[in-house]
């Protein structure tokens, strides 16, 4: 019980951050909007990653108690969603440039080039995160991972799958759980090629909403 109670107040600055940092790639999306441009960011969304995960990854990787917060980069999780791949590399550009001032990269994996075994394919950027709190500043380890919404559909049917089959995914599933992988690939090209077609169709019927409500 005094465990838990540790744990929970060790992840209060790792609950600012998520909230913190959602609101500021939220934030990036309505300015685009308000500009009347493009948003490489389709929707953010954010979780802290529960105790018996933390402590269930610390076991399996032999990690102590209190090297935890430093080996576990993804205890607080940012995941931004894009609509094509090209997005991806440009939000990647966004945070990049934030580097030093709000943010510090610790350094990134590119699972788009190249893909985990399973199939899986997003871009992973680690920060380091200054959270004010009420004893002073703690600069914590967070993840954000940045997809596009095949990726982001992949991801979440693997994960329950892998959750249903506690990581032991049968050998039929898993082959087509990477020929599904490949098929969101595949979509999310074909979509790229249409990409001037699709963002002028959407900005038509934005602008078609917004006269709707302004009547
Ligand atoms: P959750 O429930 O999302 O928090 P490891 O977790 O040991 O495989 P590592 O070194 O921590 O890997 O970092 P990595 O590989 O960048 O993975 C961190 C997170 O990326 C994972 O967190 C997942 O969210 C996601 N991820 C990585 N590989 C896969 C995959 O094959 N399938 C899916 N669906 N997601 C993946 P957690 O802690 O695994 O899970």
């Amino acid at each position: 019980m005094q465990r838990i109670k540790q744990w929970k107040r060790i992840l209060l600055p790792y609950e600012q951050a998520v909230e913190e940092l959602k609101v500021k790639f939220k934030s990036i999306r309505y300015e685009f909007r308000d500009m009347n441009e493009y948003s490489p960011i389709e929707f953010v969304t954010g979780r802290v990653k529960k105790i018996s995960s933390i402590l269930e990854k610390a076991s399996r990787r032999n990690i102590p108690e209190d090297r935890i917060e430093e080996e576990i980069e993804d205890i607080a999780g940012i995941r931004i969603m894009c609509q094509f791949v090209d997005d991806i590399y440009e939000v990647v550009e966004l945070i990049r440039r934030r580097n030093g001032k709000d943010l510090d990269i610790v350094y990134e994996k590119d699972y788009i080039k190249n893909n985990k075994e399973s199939g899986y394919r997003s871009y992973h950027v680690i920060i380091r995160y200054p959270v004010q709190t009420a004893l002073g500043e703690k600069k914590i380890l967070a993840e954000i991972q940045i997809r596009t919404l095949a990726m982001n559909f992949w991801a979440t049917v693997e994960h329950s799958l892998n959750y249903k089959y506690k990581k032991n995914i049968p050998e039929n599933v898993r082959i087509r759980l990477r020929k599904a992988a490949e098929a969101a690939y595949k979509l999310d090209k074909e979509m790229y090629k249409i990409r001037n077609e699709i963002i002028n169709a959407q900005k038509l019927f934005e602008e078609k909403s917004n006269s709707v409500y302004e009547i």
